[in-house]
């Protein structure tokens, strides 16, 4: 696959500077609101930069893949778009998509061309709940294992199987780290009740194991900050709802997610949207001191 760099990542990457990589899909209107969308861009990448790392967007523009865009571009992965997981790159560039919007999957593949090595998102794609009759489980899990990438999210989205998808990062290997925290996140609150296999409390220990692995990828999850989780119960309620009104009216695959999270948004009185907000920002400052502990490795 062909992966074209902007001038800023390909040099951050030559020097083995700290670069963190970020997905398309959360900041187009698949994933958040507008205005929305452009706030959590803008938050993301200033806290990257402040922490001393360069931000590197994935998307596909005009039929080409690419690790990092220039600011005049900021603008294209704000509206509407085609979900471009890894499986779909080939055909995006086959098809010239005028903007094609990565999810974890398509980004981690795009990033390992790229030779970056931490990878920020909100929550990952995993194991849906009747995964056991549907077979849906996303392909993020089997690139967070493939490549060689740290991913860092809040752990996976809000209406998944998660102790399934927990087994199945155990089944493929993939060392699930808690920052600063013993329990898997379950995105909008800090905690799912299930445990993580290991605790982390610091950028160097998650950046040295990493380096350190026989192979594949490592995930780090980082609870949302306590000041913007929302409540578990009334979020169980919705999320149970909003699942059974999908499988009544056929709402199925792609559908899925915009219904729930919107669903979410109004039960919450909006509350969701800035929840998810201000825990991509934190995870894309996690992902930013751990690259920054990588790039320290990488340089000797
Ligand atoms: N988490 C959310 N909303 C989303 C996603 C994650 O709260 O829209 C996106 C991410 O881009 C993730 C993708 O990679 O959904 C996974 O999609 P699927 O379940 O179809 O594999
Ligand atoms: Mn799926």
């Amino acid at each position: 696959m062909k992966v074209l760099m902007s001038d800023e990542v390909r040099d951050a990457v030559r020097d083995h500077r700290p670069v963190v990589a970020l997905e398309s899909t959360i900041f187009s209107h698949l994933g958040l609101p507008s205005p929305a969308n452009a706030e959590a861009l803008d938050r993301c990448l200033k806290v990257i930069r402040a922490t001393g790392a360069v931000p590197a967007i994935t998307a596909v523009l005009d039929g080409t893949v690419r690790a990092g865009l220039e600011p005049d571009e900021h603008e294209r992965i704000l509206g509407a778009a085609h979900k471009a997981a890894e499986r779909d790159l080939g055909v995006a560039v086959a098809q010239r998509w005028a903007f094609g919007a990565t999810t974890v999957s398509a980004s981690l593949a795009i990033a390992a061309v790229a030779g970056i090595s931490v990878f920020a998102t909100g929550g990952i794609g995993g194991v849906h709940r009747g995964s056991e009759v549907t077979g849906d489980v996303s392909a993020d899990l089997d690139a967070i294992g493939r490549y060689d990438i740290v991913t860092v999210c809040a752990g996976a989205k809000a209406f998944l199987d998660l102790a399934r998808t927990l087994e199945h990062l155990e089944t493929i290997g993939v060392p699930v780290l808690g920052w600063c925290h013993d329990w898997f996140p379950a995105f909008y609150t800090r905690t799912s009740g299930l445990r993580v296999a290991h605790r982390v409390d610091s950028a160097a220990e998650v950046a040295t194991s990493h380096r350190a692995r026989s192979r594949g990828g490592t995930l780090l999850t980082v609870p949302i900050p306590e000041a913007d989780q929302l409540d578990q119960q009334a979020l169980d309620q919705v999320v149970d709802q909003a699942l059974r009104h999908c499988a009544q009216t056929g709402i199925t695959g792609p559908g899925v997610t915009p219904f729930v999270l919107a669903r979410i948004g109004e039960a919450t009185a909006g509350r969701s949207v800035p929840a998810n907000l201000a825990l991509a920002e934190n995870n894309a400052a996690v992902a930013a001191q751990v690259a920054v502990e990588i790039s320290r490795i990488d340089r000797g």
